[in-house]
C-alpha cells in the first residue's frame, strides 16, 4: 500500500486499479484536424515511454492495449491521427502501446496480412490483453468509445462522415476494430489473401460470425469518426477477387490466416511515439 504523503519510498507504491469508467470524460469532441508534427506530439507527450507506450500515472490500467496501424505513406495522417488519440487515451487512463505496421514498397497493399503481422510482432515484444487494429485516417469525435477490450469483438468505427454518420450496413466491420488476444486467436486472425482495396474486412466478419462470436457496439452518437479526406493510394487498387474469396472465406478460416501469414522483417524501430515495424509480405507460396 503507498505510504503517507511526503514519506520517500525505496520500492514503488502500488497503484490501485483504474476506474471502470474514467471521471476524465468530455464525450462529443471537434477533432483535431490541422497538421502537426512528430516534434510536436513528442513535447505534448513527454511522459511517453520509448516505443510508443502511453499509461496512466495516478492508477493501474486493467488491460493493456496495443494500438495497430497498418501503414503506408501516409506519414501526415498517423500524426493527425496521433493528435487525437493520445488526449483521448489519456483521460481514458488506458495503457497503450502504438504498433506502424508499414508495408515496404511496390507490393499491393494488404491490409489484413499486416494485421495478423501486427498482432504477431506485438506479441513478441510483450504481452498485451487487447488489440485494436486502427485506419490511419480515422478520428474519433467522442471519448466515450472506450478503447479496450470485451467478452466480444467489437466494431469502433460505427459512424463515419463519409457514411452521413450512419452504419453502412448492418454486416459493416470496418475502419477501427478491436479483439482480446484469446478472440483474435480464435477467428485465426485476418485473411492474408485479400490484396488491394476491400473485403478483408467483410472476410474477418464472416470469421467472427462463423465461431460464434457476436458483434459489439456504441450507439452511432459515441462512437463516430471523421475520416480524412484522400484519393485512392497507390499500390492499393480494388481488388477484382474480392467477391469470389469472400465466398469461401468460413470454409479458409482454420487452415489461413494468422497462422500461416509468411513476411520478412525489414526494420524495427523503437520510437517515442510508436514502435515501427517495416515488412515485406512473402506471396510465393
Ligand atoms: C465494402 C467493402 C469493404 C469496405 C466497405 C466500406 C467489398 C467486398 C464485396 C462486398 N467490401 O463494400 O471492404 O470496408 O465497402 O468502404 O468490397
Amino acid at each position: 500500500a503507498p505510504g503517507p504523503v511526503g514519506v520517500s519510498l525505496t520500492t514503488t507504491p502500488t497503484l490501485n486499479y483504474c476506474p471502470d469508467k474514467s471521471s476524465h470524460l468530455i464525450g462529443h469532441l471537434a477533432g483535431l484536424l490541422r497538421e502537426t508534427t512528430r516534434e510536436e506530439l513528442i513535447d505534448y507527450f513527454p511522459e511517453m515511454d520509448n516505443g510508443g507506450r502511453l499509461r496512466p500515472t495516478d492508477c493501474a490500467a486493467r488491460q493493456r492495449l496495443a494500438v495497430i496501424f497498418p501503414y503506408r505513406n501516409r506519414y501526415q495522417h498517423l500524426h493527425v491521427v496521433l493528435h487525437n488519440l493520445l488526449p483521448i487515451l489519456k483521460r481514458q487512463q488506458v495503457d497503450v502501446t502504438f504498433f506502424v505496421i508499414e508495408q515496404s514498397a511496390l507490393s499491393t497493399f494488404n491490409r489484413g496480412a499486416l494485421q495478423n503481422i501486427g498482432f504477431l510482432e506485438a506479441q513478441k515484444l510483450s504481452s498485451f490483453d487487447c488489440y485494436i487494429f486502427h485506419d490511419v485516417d480515422l478520428i474519433p469525435l467522442n471519448d466515450n468509445n472506450l478503447y479496450r477490450c470485451e467478452s466480444n469483438p467489437r466494431h469502433f468505427a460505427v459512424a463515419l462522415n463519409k457514411f452521413n454518420y450512419r452504419l453502412l450496413h448492418s454486416n459493416y466491420f470496418g475502419g477501427v476494430v478491436g479483439f482480446s488476444r484469446e478472440q483474435y486467436l480464435k477467428v485465426n486472425g485476418n485473411s492474408n489473401l485479400y490484396f488491394g482495396w476491400g473485403g478483408e474486412d467483410d472476410d474477418l466478419r464472416i470469421r467472427l460470425y462463423n465461431k460464434h462470436f457476436k458483434l459489439l457496439r456504441y450507439s452511432p452518437d459515441i462512437a463516430r469518426y471523421h475520416m480524412i479526406k484522400h484519393t485512392r493510394d497507390i499500390g492499393n487498387e480494388l481488388n477484382p477477387l474480392r467477391y469470389s474469396l469472400l465466398k469461401n472465406a468460413a470454409a479458409r478460416q482454420d487452415i489461413e490466416g494468422l497462422n500461416t501469414v509468411k513476411y520478412r522483417i525489414v526494420n524495427i524501430t523503437f520510437d517515442r511515439l510508436y514502435t515501427w515495424i517495416t515488412v515485406e509480405i512473402n506471396t510465393s507460396e
